[in-house]
């Protein structure tokens, strides 16, 4: 359905009921007219099967070509044609995350750009490899959750400036993609609502039909009843904009050309899934074939075993998801002094069921920032990093976990798991989480203790076989003796290391 389609009668009718509805309720940010830097890409050329450009020919024979070898997706992504420096990444497997930014930071692009820029050298050498960037587009929040030119992005040039050193450094940074719903840009004379949309165009064809409004208007919807919507939501409705209809077949061709333009104009090479309840996994799975990124990982935020495995066979396992569930879990374990918290297969740790899904993380520009709700004070923090920068899954440090008081630690965990070969797939063997103690192997090289309880992995053993690797307030954590090369780890205050 095209905007082109709306009958005369349609659009007498949808005015007039419109007009009873009031005005939008948007910011009036959304009104300023900005040049058309990059304008968008004629959706006719990108229907499925066309391959329009050099860039999309290749990313077509590249598709097809994989379809037939069944290549992992990642071994495709490396070898695809026109990569750019992307010979320093490592095996997704081997990721370590940053968030690169906070809540507060998030509405100063520029400054936030400059820092990343000038910290990809000490980041790098800590042992990341992967950055988190916020949304870059024109958005009608100053955080950037509100998008509404895709095209449009602030600051881009000190943007590129950072994605560039990252790739310089073998840092992988990874968009923040907002794909639930969308800002307009104009009033619609359709719906007399913000229901006109910019770079790329779109009318109100492309929202879902049951696009429900905030309270008060939660009666209202963004698109009335007798005016032309798209298909109905695959997911679950965003009250405070219009949610994008997935099912149309120019939406996807628009979605999937602007995350090739963010891969081959921009420097992205990995993406974050903003809010993938907000429409179907198997959505997700098509935007990555297209795209065929070094790593995604979705935002799904809950803890519920079933309905997170449900996303996961939705999306066919091709993005990674956070691990709500480790993180809440984890952190009444370490609140409460209670590890059997840790056990809970149901609404803990992903890393019980779905290991190669999971990211791990303590908190994030939603927790630390509207929701308030901090995992807890430095030791508590540095508690979970122990657990999560040792464990499988892949890890995301969080920004201001970083530029905090635990930032030694945080550096000598990551030394740790890279020296004893940890990554996202490692096996994982616990020997005791109760009250005041967790004990446990990772691989072949780690062990870990969490609690005041007494436990070491060389009792009971004739030699001692594992070294102490790093230790702190209630806990410790061991390296086999092998793994540790002598010659490169350099003693710090008679208890860690730093490779
Ligand atoms: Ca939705």
């Amino acid at each position: 359905m095209i905007a082109g389609q709306h009958s005369s009668a349609t659009d007498r009718a949808c005015a007039s009921v419109s007009h009873l509805r009031g005005g939008g309720s948007l910011s009036s940010s959304m009104m300023s007219s900005v040049a058309f830097l990059f304008g968008p890409r004629p959706p006719e050329r990108l229907a499925a099967n066309k391959c329009p450009s050099k860039e999309k020919q290749n990313t077509c024979n590249r598709r097809i070509r994989d379809q037939k070898l069944r290549l992992p997706f990642w071994l495709s992504w490396l070898f695809r044609p026109g990569s750019r420096q992307t010979e320093n990444f490592p095996e997704p497997a081997a990721a370590v995350m940053l968030q690169g930014f906070d809540w507060d930071l998030l509405s100063t692009r520029n400054e936030l750009y400059k820092l990343l820029h000038k910290n990809i050298p000490s980041l790098a050498a800590a042992g990341f490899n992967v950055i988190w960037y916020p949304p870059p587009s024109a958005s009608a929040d100053s955080q950037g959750y509100l998008p509404g030119r895709w095209y449009e992005i602030p600051h881009k040039k000190e943007l590129q400036r950072a994605i560039e050193q990252g790739e310089k450094f073998g840092i992988v940074s990874m968009v923040d993609v907002v794909l639930n719903h969308r800002t307009g840009s104009k009033i619609s004379n359709q719906t007399f609502d913000w229901t006109r949309f910019e770079q790329p165009d779109w009318e109100e064809w492309a929202i879902v039909q049951n696009d429900w409004k905030c309270p008060p208007e939660e009666h209202l919807k963004y698109c009335p009843e007798n005016c032309t919507c798209g298909g109905l939501d695959t997911g679950e409705n965003a009250c405070f904009a219009p949610d994008i209809d997935h099912t149309s077949p120019r939406v996807q061709a628009d979605i999937e050309a602007w995350l090739s333009w963010l891969q081959e104009a921009i420097g992205f090479h990995a993406f974050r899934f903003d809010n993938t309840k907000g429409y179907s996994g198997k959505f997700v799975a098509k935007y990555i074939d297209s795209a065929q990124p070094y790593m995604s990982v979705g935002e799904f935020f809950d803890t519920n075993r079933d309905l997170l495995e449900s996303w996961i066979k939705e999306s066919e396992g091709k993005a990674k998801t956070f691990d709500f569930g480790l993180r809440y879990k984890l952190k009444d374990a370490i609140h409460q002094d209670d590890y059997s918290h840790i056990m809970d297969t149901f609404f803990g740790p992903m890393i019980w069921y779905a290991t190669d899904s999971s990211v791990s993380f303590l908190d994030n520009h939603d927790t630390a920032g509207l929701l308030k709700d901090r995992f807890g004070t430095d030791d508590q923090i540095a508690m979970g990093y122990v657990f999560i920068l040792t464990h499988p899954g892949v890890p995301c440090v969080f920004w201001q976990d970083w530029f905090g008081s635990n930032q030694r630690t945080i550096r000598d965990l990551i030394a740790l798991r890279q020296r004893a070969g940890i990554t996202a797939h490692s096996s994982w063997k616990v020997e005791a989480a109760t009250k005041g103690l967790y004990a446990g192997y990772v691989g072949d090289s780690l062990a870990v203790k969490l609690g005041g309880g007494e436990w070491s992995p060389n009792t009971g053993k004739a030699t001692r076989e594992w070294e102490r690797g790093a230790s702190g307030k209630n806990w410790c954590v061991w390296i086999r003796s092998s793994s540790n090369d002598k010659d490169k780890l350099q003693p710090l205050d008679g208890q860690r290391f730093v490779v």
